[in-house]
């Protein structure tokens, strides 16, 4: 693993944070397989290390773009877990007051605009916010997340040329997991990376290893520095896997079971784990105490859900409509 210089804190809530949006998500699986949450959803397990690694140099004044897979880019972003485990429970204390769910958490005030499920259809709007950043001169950075999936919708070309001409500061994030859905990478794709595509349109393409928080951490914060510094966007694809099914009851039949447990071997937290502890940044004491924090935080948010109220109906159309 490549080691930016980052002190044993930052180190520390690498790992933390991982964990939370790990563990967050088994237990929402949890409740949601109880029938205790509504809607659907998209589990972003084994790809913690991405939205991690891109996200702890990010400021709150910085915009976050994300998809139908949110909440690990939601907790990166440092959206409240409260405020998410209400949401996707559809009570009025949610991130969107109840009425958005799973596939649309955010919170402004971190900079997470409220995701958004149309594939492909959060780029072009990324784009928009970093000619906004650019306008405003405020040094801020734009950062998209997209799966290979959304890289072959026609929105997604037009907005990488459009931040490369305009020398934008966003930095398009590829989480490229294998699959679209159930569609294989290879059967979409000629080429053997998303990241080739950056030659096109004149911006760097970059591709590093996913399941490596350091790596991704690394060169995420060479792109959003180049963005700062005015000369532009970069494309970042990130390798990675999702452990789960693409979203409820997938029995997964186009993917075999021995491929799975290959990655399964290069799982980004206790891939980590094992770094922390071989290089005496961590031993098993403070992780477990860590771990144990994350439990605690977890409990006090769903208990924070379950006791909330449903929104009003009075409030059907409140915040729905521009006034
Ligand atoms: C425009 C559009 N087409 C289809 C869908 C249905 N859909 C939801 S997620 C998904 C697959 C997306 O794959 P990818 O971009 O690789 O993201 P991943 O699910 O792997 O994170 C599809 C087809 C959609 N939400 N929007
Ligand atoms: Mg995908």
């Amino acid at each position: 693993m490549p080691e930016k210089e980052i002190k044993k804190e930052g180190l520390l809530d690498l790992y933390y944070r991982m964990v939370l949006i790990r563990r967050f998500e088994e237990r929402v699986n949890e409740l949601y397989m109880q029938g205790l949450i509504p809607s659907t959803l998209h589990l972003y397990i084994g790809q913690e290390a991405v939205a991690v690694g891109v996200c702890a140099d990010l400021k709150d004044s910085d915009y976050l773009l994300s998809t139908h897979r949110p909440h690990g880019h939601a907790i990166a972003k440092g959206v409240d877990i409260k405020d998410i485990m209400a949401e996707l429970y559809g009570k009025a204390t949610g991130c969107c007051k109840g009425k958005g769910g799973s596939m649309h958490v955010g919170n402004m005030k971190v900079g997470m605009l409220p995701a958004i499920a149309i594939v492909g259809g959060n780029v072009p709007i990324a784009a928009g916010c970093a000619l906004a950043q650019k306008m405003q001169k405020d040094g801020g950075v734009t950062v998209c997340f997209s799966g290979d999936g959304a890289s072959n919708e026609g929105a997604w070309h037009e907005s990488l040329n459009a931040a490369a001409i305009y020398d934008l500061p966003v930095v398009f994030i590829t989480e490229n997991n294998l699959y679209a859905a159930s569609t294989p990478f290879h059967l979409t794709f000629k080429i053997e990376s998303v990241a080739d595509r950056s030659c096109a349109y004149g911006l760097p393409g970059v591709v590093v290893d996913g399941n490596d928080v350091l790596a991704v951490h690394e060169a995420a914060s060479k792109a959003i520095v180049r963005a700062r510094k005015g000369e532009g966007p970069t494309l970042l694809e990130c390798k990675t896997y999702r452990q789960c099914g693409h979203s409820r009851s997938d029995p997964r039949g186009y993917r075999t079971r021995e491929e799975e447990q290959e990655w399964l071997k290069k799982d980004p937290i206790p891939r980590f784990e094992v770094w922390l502890k071989q290089n005496g940044k961590a031993d098993e004491e403070e992780l477990t105490e860590l771990r144990e924090h994350v439990e605690r935080e977890i409990d006090a948010a769903i208990e924070f859900a379950e006791s909330s109220p449903l929104p009003e109906p009075a409030d059907v159309y409140t915040d729905v409509f521009m006034e």
